[in-house]
């Protein structure tokens, strides 16, 4: 069949942590989405600014969110200000770069490349001009996913830059590192990952009951967690340093911490304390 009898429709552009809609039609579709690319200059602290090099004016990119059998049109433009050339290489496409052969586009050039991704899983994509580890620290990169678990499509409450759940709830994270050089040993303070598709093989079973998980530069994880006792975790990479850098994030889960006696009490009749300007454990 040629791509272009296929039913096409409009992917919406979405960036984390929100997720695009749960998929809704039966037979492949063929899923377009428009992508463009520009320098953002940004805050990134209260006294220093970055040129973000991004797809669709974020880094990261929009989540690109399809199924199996879809076909994937992008319509990928350039418009990056200092005229550099840019593009796309996608981890789930078979095919020279990723599709950034197909995608290498000039100063205000507009080019258009259909895939057919073979593999279910989540995957990175991202630039890869030349000097890619350039480009990608200058934040052009993004995600894909393509046959994600079952119940996915659960909304979950954001506060800020963290989120916001309730006990029993399942929360699902969907982790990218973009790298360009460095493993990352994603962990979780207070908890535990109760369900790891290690390296985003959404094929095999998920792994159980993980304390720290190894992400590869240019690899990817979807992890679950099901938090009982109320209070705030804390998602970092363990090699601990790089949490002066601004790698950690936060999971509030809503009530009392002592509130689960018959999981984490005091003996002692002492209440929670935390040290000061603590980084990993705020109240
Ligand atoms: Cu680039």
């Amino acid at each position: 069949m040629d791509f272009h009898d296929i039913e096409s429709y409009q992917h919406p552009i979405v960036f984390p942590p929100h997720m695009p809609p749960p998929i809704v039609h039966d037979g492949p579709m063929r899923v377009q989405i428009n992508m463009d690319t520009y320098i953002r200059t940004k805050p990134i602290d209260e006294e220093s600014c970055f040129d973000w090099w991004t797809y669709n004016g974020g880094s990261p990119g929009p989540i690109i969110r399809i199924r199996l059998g879809d076909v994937l049109e992008v319509h990928f433009t350039n418009n990056d200000q200092s005229g550099m050339q840019q593009n796309i290489d996608f981890h789930a496409v078979e095919g020279p770069g990723g599709g950034s052969s197909l995608l290498t586009v000039n100063q205000g050039q507009e080019k258009i490349a259909i895939f057919k991704p073979l593999r279910a899983g989540l995957f990175l994509y991202h630039c890869a001009m030349a000097p890619a580890p350039v480009h990608l620290a200058q934040g052009i990169k993004g995600a894909e996913g393509y046959n994600f678990p079952e119940h996915t499509d659960e909304s979950i409450g954001l506060l800020a830059d963290n989120l916001l759940a309730e006990p029993g709830d399942n929360i699902r994270i969907f982790f990218v590192n973009a790298g360009p050089n460095l493993v990352s040993s994603f962990h979780l303070i207070g908890g535990c990952w109760d369900r790891v598709w290690r390296e985003a093989d959404l094929i095999s079973a998920p792994a159980q009951a993980i304390q720290t998980t190894l992400v590869p530069a240019g690899g990817c994880v979807v992890v679950d967690f099901q938090p009982h006792v109320p209070g705030t975790y804390t998602m970092v990479d363990h090699s601990l340093f790089r949490i002066e850098k601004g790698a950690v994030k936060f999971i509030h889960v809503k009530g009392d911490p002592l509130s689960r006696p018959d999981l984490y009490a005091s003996g002692s009749g002492h209440g929670l304390e935390n040290c000061e300007a603590c980084k990993l454990h705020p109240k």
